[in-house]
């Protein structure tokens, strides 16, 4: 039986060493990779950002909760991954540029490589002209856009922009999301959709794939 609670209390206080051991042993005890995020770490990062809120943490405890977290999901990433059966398309997925939130892009990459899609990670302040050589060179079908930060939402707008120029629009879905971005916002910029979670962000990659089940 996974101590989901152990996970979400290493999480919360920044206790890398311990999140990567209590993932170790519940992975050595068969506990499911997805449950682990989604009741252990989800709710713990949810907790941090509302101590974050009331000033009871500050940007130091923040970055030792995202660093507690990044050490399990390096370990479930691949398990994740595994449980995909047939290639269902393949996504370019990044942070866009001026934003250094990675989190929860970490977490839709995993969850899309989990739904059987191959995942080409820029990682974060990602430049427009990176996404286009991406989507070039990867043949992708779908185009992942996080951003976590008011001031870098405009970005997401000057990269669908961006793709525009180059020509590159058509041959893409553009999937928005992340905590201040809203479905009006996505169809304002001209995105085909908005995900508010990673599970909605595999279900939405999969109706753009065409994959149904
Ligand atoms: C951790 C954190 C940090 C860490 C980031 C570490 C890292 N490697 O990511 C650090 C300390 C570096 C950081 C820095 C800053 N941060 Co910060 N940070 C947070 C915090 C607490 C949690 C974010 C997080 O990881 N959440 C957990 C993940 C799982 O959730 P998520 O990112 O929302 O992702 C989920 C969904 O949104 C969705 N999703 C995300 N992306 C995508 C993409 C697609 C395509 C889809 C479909 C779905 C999707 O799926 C995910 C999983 O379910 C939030 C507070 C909060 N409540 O969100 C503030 C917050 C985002 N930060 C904030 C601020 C202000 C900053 C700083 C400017 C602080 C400063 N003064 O320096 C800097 C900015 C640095 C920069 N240039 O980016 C503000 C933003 C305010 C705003 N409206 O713009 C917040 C909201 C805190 C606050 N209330 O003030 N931060």
């Amino acid at each position: 039986m996974a101590d989901i609670q152990k996970l979400y209390d290493a999480v919360l206080n920044g206790d890398q060493k311990t999140a990567v051991a209590v993932t170790k042993e519940a992975l050595a005890g068969n506990a499911d990779p997805l449950e682990l995020i989604q009741k252990g770490m989800i709710p713990a990062m949810d907790e941090v950002g509302k101590r974050f809120e009331c000033e009871e943490f500050f940007v130091p405890e923040l970055l030792l909760s995202a660093r507690a977290m990044k050490g399990a999901l390096v370990l479930l990433r691949p398990l994740l991954a595994e449980r995909g059966a047939q290639p269902a398309g393949r996504v370019v997925i990044g942070t866009v540029k001026g934003d250094l939130h990675d989190i929860g892009k970490n977490l839709v990459a995993s969850m899309l490589e989990g739904g059987g899609f191959e995942v080409v990670d820029l990682g974060a302040d990602v430049t427009p002209e990176k996404f286009i050589e991406a989507i070039r060179t990867s043949g992708a079908n779908v185009v992942c856009l996080s951003a976590l930060l008011t001031v870098t939402m405009p970005s997401m707008k000057k990269t669908i922009d961006a793709l525009k120029d180059a020509g590159v629009r058509d041959r893409v879905k553009v999937l928005v999301g992340g905590a201040p971005v809203t479905p009006q916002f996505a169809q304002e910029i001209g995105a085909d959709g908005y995900g508010e979670n990673a599970s909605s962000a595999v279900s939405l990659a999969r109706r753009f794939s065409g994959v149904t089940a």
